[in-house]
């Protein structure tokens, strides 16, 4: 195996990478292995989808499958081998159907029908143990040695892009939104990597190509999460237990939130969120059930923890699952994309069997002492008040803004966040999207003026939200986002964060923090040219980084 695609990879003083038996999430050699085959077979259904639609023919079942299984091998989501091989060989077949499609559509139009090489041919073994054999022609970093590591550092930064795109993209569809555009771009990016460029100038312009495309993709989301729940509202969520049966939602899948709580109504169940599924509560087509109760622990590095002491069964709709301990394995579930080995999965939509374990669990004996967080603060909400916000500027009562957001993770320097945030001055707003959040969130920061400091604007894949209060701040004061006081100190961990990265990049975002170690792959002569574009920053202590951010380095 090989992997190095997320920040907790294993790293030595000259190299990084998982390649032993198992990666610092758990993944084991096998399922690296198949996953590195999936991949490469997806870029081969995109490249003949790719040459359909160019004879007119479009399958959105194959643009559904190419998102998911890019989703499926995003760190920690899915760790069950016998799903990849059971996904590779679907992968073959879908392949075969689109290229029928094609070539018969081709041949209809008097067209000369193409074969594309390289992973469009690949054929996979029957077997687990034989197509393992084949991974050679998978490896992430097969041509590391050929092309250089600048090369093979934005192929691998574009692969990776890629998988947080269609994360989100997969998220969007779940819930009905999905867009022609967006699916031809997925396949264009996806069979552009199967040329095997070599073009330093071109790659980049490339990685912002997938920043762009996360930007309509995160655009799509919105209106997803929007469209079918409300927009979110300001609100008020409980943190403690209160006593009743009880079941646990994680992870980022509104569509399954939406989907348990309506199964669980009336059955004298409490709901609760976990990690990233805290700001459902912020929704009206969600909020509106009484028994989604509050919210549950922290980021989802802790949960191994947290789990063990939730007295009723918990739902793992997305990323970040990490490996269930003997004591919880039994009333843990997964859905969608997720796997864990021997955890039972349920790809039908039908929760019967988590809501009869929350039946036959204990749940909490009593109420704890009430406590509340606030959430709920997407660019509808901000934006509504757009005005006072402006005010507040032009008087000096705000004379900063900070979005301080992405991914949280297991690795010791994560509290830089939690000093960042709390050695903010006074007089600045931090907007904050991810489970970063959870490292300063229980934190009471003020207010100024009645706006609260501290704006929880939802998910990672809320990013666009960020993006979206940057860009109307920008046009309130005439200006550019870049000369607005406002600075990002993004956490890294996984692909979505690639991906938000990457969209920031592309919206022409300069000065970004980036933390709390850099990607792996982006090599030094890769950093200095971003440094040298885009300003980007490495994180430094939360004083030094403060400093600079507000100009006085
Ligand atoms: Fe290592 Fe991260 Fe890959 Fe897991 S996902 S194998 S921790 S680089
Ligand atoms: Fe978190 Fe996994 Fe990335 Fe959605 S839940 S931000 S790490």
């Amino acid at each position: 195996m090989f992997c190095y695609q997320c920040e907790q990879t294993l790293r030595t003083d000259t190299t990084a990478g998982c390649a032993s038996d198992k990666g610092a999430c758990g993944k084991d050699a096998t399922t690296s292995d198949l996953q590195d085959i999936l991949i490469y077979q997806i870029k081969g259904i995109a490249q003949y989808a790719q040459l359909a639609r160019s004879v007119g023919v479009v399958d959105k079942a194959v643009d559904d499958f190419i998102q998911y299984g890019f989703f499926t091998t995003l760190t920690n989501v899915n760790f069950t081998a016998t799903r990849f091989v059971n996904m590779i060989h679907e992968a073959a077949r879908i392949r075969d159907s689109i290229k029928t499609k094609y070539s018969e559509a081709a041949t209809d139009q008097g067209k000369p029908v193409e074969e594309p090489d390289g992973p469009a041919q690949f054929q996979p073994a029957n077997n687990m143990d034989d197509i393992l054999k084949q991974e050679s022609v998978a490896v992430v970093n097969k041509d590391h040695d050929i092309v250089g590591e600048d090369v093979n550092g934005l192929r691998v930064l574009i692969t990776y892009g890629m998988k947080g795109v269609c994360a989100y993209s997969h998220h969007a569809r779940m819930l009905g939104y999905q867009e022609d555009a967006i699916d031809a771009e997925v396949e264009r990016i996806l069979a552009y990597l199967t040329t095997n460029p070599t073009d330093i100038e071109e790659l980049l312009g490339q990685a912002l190509a997938v920043g762009q495309l996360n930007l309509q993709v995160m655009d799509l989301l919105d209106r997803a999460n929007n469209g079918t729940f409300g927009d979110q509202e300001i609100t008020q969520v409980r943190v403690t237990p209160v006593a009743g049966k009880c079941l646990l939602v994680s992870g980022h899948d509104l569509h399954d939130m939406g989907q348990i709580l309506e199964q669980t109504k009336d059955q004298g169940i409490n709901v609760y969120t976990h990690g990233e599924m805290l700001p459902a509560h912020a929704y009206p087509g969600l909020k509106k059930y009484p028994h989604l109760v509050g919210n549950y622990g922290g980021a989802w590095q802790d949960q191994q923890q947290e789990f063990a002491d939730f007295p009723g069964p918990i739902v793992l709709t997305s990323n970040c699952i990490i490996e269930p301990a003997k004591s919880y394995r039994q009333r843990i579930f997964t859905t969608g994309p997720v796997g864990w080995p021997g955890v039972r999965h349920i790809d039908n939509g039908n929760y019967a069997p988590a809501i009869q374990a929350a039946k036959a669990l204990p749940g909490f004996k009593e109420d704890s002492e009430a406590k509340f967080i606030t959430t709920g603060f997407g660019h509808k909400t901000v934006l509504g008040v757009a005005d006072k916000v402006v005010d507040a500027v032009k008087s000096g009562a705000i004379q900063h803004f900070f979005v301080i957001g992405g991914c949280d993770g297991a690795k010791p320097g994560r509290n830089y966040y939690t000093e960042l945030a709390d050695k903010t001055p006074a007089n600045s707003i931090m907007l904050t999207v991810g489970c970063a959040k959870y490292r300063f969130n229980q934190n009471d920061y003020g207010d100024i003026g009645g706006i609260p400091r501290l704006l929880d604007m939802g998910q990672c894949n809320d990013s666009y939200s960020a993006i979206k209060v940057a860009s109307a701040l920008a046009g309130a004061f005439e200006c550019g986002v870049n000369d607005l006081p406002l600075s990002l100190m993004v956490s890294w961990f996984e692909q979505k964060a690639t991906a938000v990265l990457l969209s920031l990049l592309a919206a022409g975002v300069k000065g970004i923090h980036l933390g709390p170690s850099l990607p792996p792959y982006l090599t030094p002569n890769l950093l200095a040219v971003l440094t040298e574009r885009f300003d980007l920053r490495v994180n430094h202590t939360p004083e030094e980084d403060l400093q600079t951010a507000l100009g006085q380095a």
